[in-house]
């Protein structure tokens, strides 16, 4: 892992600071952002240019997620020297490094992902004012763009006989790829080429593409109707993303069915509309902007999750620095209609509620989940939950006291919390927080299905090395944990994310282990019912598996 790491540390600092006129393979065009390699000096630390530009890279890699590419601060606290950094030190700094931090920083030292040279350089780094961050146009994407298989040359109807909506998208984060692995038989049948550490794959509104974006504001577009499952059309639409969704209105004809993608870059801050079956990069829009709660104007802002709406021609765009909830309307792509909703900071994850009208979104470093009414386009209510709320797309428990639920974990705290829906007096009341065994936080995941009694949570980001190796069973009705499980042994590594096959009778768990060790990774199937491991699905191409995605349940929003 750590030379891919390092590999890749060393690809994303040539994107952002290269000079005398060399280019990334993918992207032609990568203008220069100036002043990106001048020295850097602040009162006591001084980096050369090649430190800064080593330095760069290992933060964007490791720190800019949480912590912002300006460095201003997000779901992490701001690393300005001003306000902070020059008073922790050098050695500060490094011990948060090695350390992590209960609230969900990882301990890199520990780990073994920074050693000590690369923690001081990252330290003094912080000490100084952060690079610039620089343009990447219209122009640029479509230098980046790339049709493999045109579409009157892919098949018209599926070129096998597998029941394709039972698919499965699992990332393998470090290998760069996706494996297509059908969820009747449990073979892989493909893997596609995806491009640096794939963060999430969305299925078209047909189901039959697969869209992935990686860290690399990458996203490809698998055609799973392929005799083996492949990559069709790439474009890169930032150096750095972590959403993607479809038009999954249906329309008065169908019209908006597998016609638009959009992708949410982190750096630089902006969506970009695409047609959803070339990929050609249509429309840009910066999501600079005001802060929803004092004005301030950030040119980092942001697009954390996006998600489609079944209902309306909207996608839900959360902005990450300015709190601010934006709804898209695609009907009118070269000029979208865009209504902005007030919330909280910082907004991160999130789904819909079992209606469909109700979107709910983490504004994590707030502790609070957000509550939007996309039908009627306003805020519904904030709900105040815990430490840093973390419900990736959450989950919706069919209760039968309290109807519908929805579920978030939090990083910050050991609360599994679940939120009344249903309209009435109880809308928005938290019925339950539920301690799962074992103390602290960490959970990054939770799944349910309408055909399952069971909630299945992670706890992945927990410090214990046990419990971020198990898996913890709730029961829908009396909500309280029923079983912990922990994977075994052979397998070291993290127990992360979890998704159900079509049916609602498996849940699907990746261990998350070291690149260079494909034996210690492993994607596990348990039998919902039962509780019990059915299927261990292992090879040498299982590299750090990450997210799993079903296409029924992906393309229907069930989770
Ligand atoms: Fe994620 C979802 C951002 C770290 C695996 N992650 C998301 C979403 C965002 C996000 C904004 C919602 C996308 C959407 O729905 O449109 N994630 C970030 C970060 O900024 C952060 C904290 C740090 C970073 O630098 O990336 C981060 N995420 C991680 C991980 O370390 C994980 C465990 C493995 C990895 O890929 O690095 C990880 N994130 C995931 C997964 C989802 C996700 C699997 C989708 C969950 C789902 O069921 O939809």
């Amino acid at each position: 892992m750590k030379h891919y790491l390092i590999l890749v540390t060393a690809c994303i600092a040539a994107l952002f600071f290269t000079r005398c006129g060399q280019k990334s393979s993918n992207v032609e065009n990568t203008p220069e952002p100036p002043g990106a390699t001048e020295k850097a000096v602040s009162d006591e630390i001084t980096l050369t240019d090649a430190e800064m530009e080593r330095a760069s890279g290992i933060y964007f890699n490791t720190c800019a997620g949480c912590h912002g590419t300006t460095r201003k601060g997000a779901t992490g606290p701001s690393l300005l020297p001003d306000a902070r950094t020059k008073l922790l030190t050098t050695a500060g700094l490094k011990a948060f490094m090695m350390n992590g931090t209960p609230g969900g920083m990882p301990d890199w030292g520990k780990q073994g992902i920074l050693n000590d040279e690369e923690m001081d350089l990252l330290a003094r780094f912080l000490q100084v004012p952060p690079p610039p961050i620089p343009e990447y146009t219209l122009d640029n994407m479509k230098a980046s763009w790339k049709v493999l298989v045109p579409v009157e040359d892919r098949p018209t109807k599926p070129e096998h006989d597998r029941n394709w909506q039972n698919f499965f998208g699992v990332i393998l984060r470090d290998a760069g790829q996706v494996a297509i692995i059908d969820g009747d038989t449990k073979e892989m049948i493909s893997i596609a080429e995806t491009g640096f550490a794939v963060h999430i794959l969305r299925s078209s509104a047909s189901g039959r593409y697969f869209y992935s974006i990686g860290r690399d504001g990458k996203v490809t577009l698998i055609d799973n109707w392929m005799a083996k499952p492949s990559v069709v059309a790439e474009c890169k639409g930032s150096f750095d993303a972590r959403s993607v969704d479809v038009s999954k209105y249906k329309g008065p004809k169908g019209d908006f069915i597998d016609k638009y993608v959009i992708m949410g870059g982190y750096t630089p801050s902006h969506f970009v509309i695409m047609d959803a079956l070339t990929l050609e990069p249509l429309t840009v829009v910066s999501t600079s902007g005001e802060a929803c709660d004092n004005g301030e104007y950030l040119e980092e802002a942001r697009v954390a999750a996006i998600v489609a709406s079944h209902k309306d021609p909207l996608w839900v765009v959360n902005v990450k620095e300015t709190g601010m909830v934006w709804l898209v309307d695609y009907t009118n792509v070269a000029n979208p209609e865009i209504t902005k909703i007030k919330t909280a900071r910082y907004l991160h994850d999130g789904g819909w509620d079992n209606t469909g009208q109700y979107f709910l979104v983490a504004a994590n470093a707030s502790n609070k989940m957000v509550v939007v009414d996309v039908t009627n386009k306003k805020l519904e209510t904030i709900i105040e939950t815990g430490i840093k709320p973390h419900p990736g797309r959450g989950a919706n428990v069919n209760n039968k006291e309290h109807g519908n639920l929805y579920v978030t974990g939090h990083l910050g705290e050991n609360k599994i919390t679940f939120i009344a829906t249903a309209k009435g007096d109880n809308q928005w009341n938290i019925v339950k927080n539920l301690e799962l065994p074992g103390a602290g936080g960490g959970n990054l995941f939770v799944k349910t299905h309408p055909k399952s009694n069971h909630l299945w949570a992670d706890r992945a980001l927990n410090n214990e090395v046990s419990l971020q190796r198990s898996i913890f069973v709730v029961d829908n009705q009396t909500l309280e944990t029923i079983k912990t499980i922990e994977v075994p042994q052979k397998y070291q590594g993290r127990a992360v994310h979890l998704e159900y096959n079509k049916a609602g009778d498996e849940v699907w768990v990746s261990v998350w282990g070291k690149m260079d060790k494909p034996a210690e990774n492993a994607i596990l199937v348990y039998d919902d019912k039962t509780m019990e491991l059915k299927n261990e699905i292992t090879g040498d191409w299982v590299i750090t598996p990450t997210g799993k995605f079903n296409v029924f349940n992906t393309m229907h929003d069930i989770y």
